[in-house]
């Protein structure tokens, strides 16, 4: 069972839990689905993003997925359904007909009683496979959490670290392009509710402080997490959460925001890519990861002496846990700037996907 981006993934929260529980199928659901959380009884995988790099799922091949929600960010998932073109059910009320590489061979424009009414007439629970789901994903947790507590604090950590310390109730925004996808790497299943929203689609990275500023005017407390790019591309943003009138939004205290900032010196989605490495060092950088002259702390810190609100540079998971535990409601601005270094960070992705390996592997232990 698939569940990809879906603003109201609530609604669809009981007939997919149901689904899965009738069918014994694993939930793959991505942070923005709203479905990465604790359900009874339902096998919700954490790492899929990891595991399906890994020989181990191809071992495990998918009968049929059954999709709810936009299109999965995870890059991983749709190769691996492009591979192995099992049956494809993909719910979709509203006729989006999202499946850029035509896996999907039902289309059904269905609501979530319709799913209910499935699981309980139609299915008889597999034996087995869903617990192998269940069994891969805490090797992986446990691997992931090898390498992380180990070393010091750079993306991924930041992520996982997010979703451990968010009060329940809080809203999540993730920023194009490494924040989505390390969120949907690293963030865990958790019981306590937690809201995550992303500008998909065209994946910009323009507005997102806005955006996430639109959330917070809501009344709930809203953390965006954006790269050094898409935080200087949003800096009017900063003040538009600033200047924002507390009595008109925000409830009575007014807007509670926090904007973390990764700052690994530009845009460095793109030293993921295969032309990284390949291509002049110098003409990669002009061209590709643009790095700015100025660390995101030293213009977040301009920023917070002349407007007043408060900025902190973290350099720890326990001091980032710390202050993203402290958001309150009518708590105001603030701005916490973490620096990463891009190599470190590209090097540990890569120690990750191999520690996951080998332990799937056999190579060590599991829990
Ligand atoms: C408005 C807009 N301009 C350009 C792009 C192309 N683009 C995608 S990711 C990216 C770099 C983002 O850098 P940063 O915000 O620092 O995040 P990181 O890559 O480090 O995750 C760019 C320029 C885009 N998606 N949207």
């Amino acid at each position: 069972m698939v569940a990809g981006p879906m603003w109201d993934g609530d609604r669809w929260a009981e007939a997919v839990a149901e689904f899965c529980r009738a069918s014994g199928w694993p939930l793959l659901a991505e942070p923005c689905s709203q479905l990465r959380r604790e359900l009874d009884g339902v096998v919700v995988t954490d790492h899929h993003d990891l595991l399906l790099r890994t020989p181990w799922a191809d071992a495990e091949p998918p009968g049929a997925v059954l999709r709810v929600g936009g299109a999965p960010t995870c890059k991983p998932l749709r190769l691996w359904i492009e591979r192995h073109r099992p049956a494809f059910a993909f719910v979709d009320p509203a006729s989006t007909w999202a499946d850029a590489s035509f896996s999907v061979s039902l289309h059904l424009t269905i609501g979530p009683e319709a799913v209910t009414e499935a699981a309980r007439t139609l299915l008889s629970p597999e034996s087995g496979w869903g617990q192998r789901w269940a069994d891969a994903d805490s090797c992986a947790a446990a691997a992931i959490d090898g390498v992380l507590d180990a070393e010091s604090l750079l993306e991924a950590g930041v992520a996982r670290q997010l979703g451990r310390s968010l009060p329940a109730g809080h809203a999540l925004y993730v920023s194009n392009s490494m924040p989505v996808r390390d969120v949907d790497s690293y963030l865990r299943a958790r019981a306590e509710p937690l809201t995550v929203h992303a500008s998909r689609g065209a994946s910009g990275i323009d507005g997102v402080i806005s955006a996430a500023t639109g959330v917070a005017a809501t009344g709930t407390p809203t953390t965006v997490l954006v790269g050094d790019l898409a935080f200087r591309h949003d800096l009017g943003g900063l003040v538009g959460a600033f200047d924002t009138e507390p009595a008109a939004h925000g409830g009575p205290g007014g807007l509670d925001l926090t904007v973390v900032v990764v700052d690994n010196g530009g845009g460095t989605i793109f030293s993921f890519l295969p032309a990284h490495g390949v291509i002049d060092a110098g003409a990669f950088d002009r061209l590709l990861t643009t790095p700015p002259a100025h660390a995101s702390a030293e213009l977040a810190s301009g920023l917070s002496a002349a407007l007043g609100f408060v900025h902190h540079r973290v350099q720890s998971s326990e001091a980032l846990g710390e202050l993203l535990a402290q958001s309150q409601p009518g708590g105001g601005l603030r701005i916490i700037t973490i620096d990463v270094d891009a190599d470190a960070n590209r090097n540990q992705h890569r120690r990750i996907a191999e520690a996951v390996e080998i332990a799937l592997d056999g190579g060590e232990p599991c829990p």
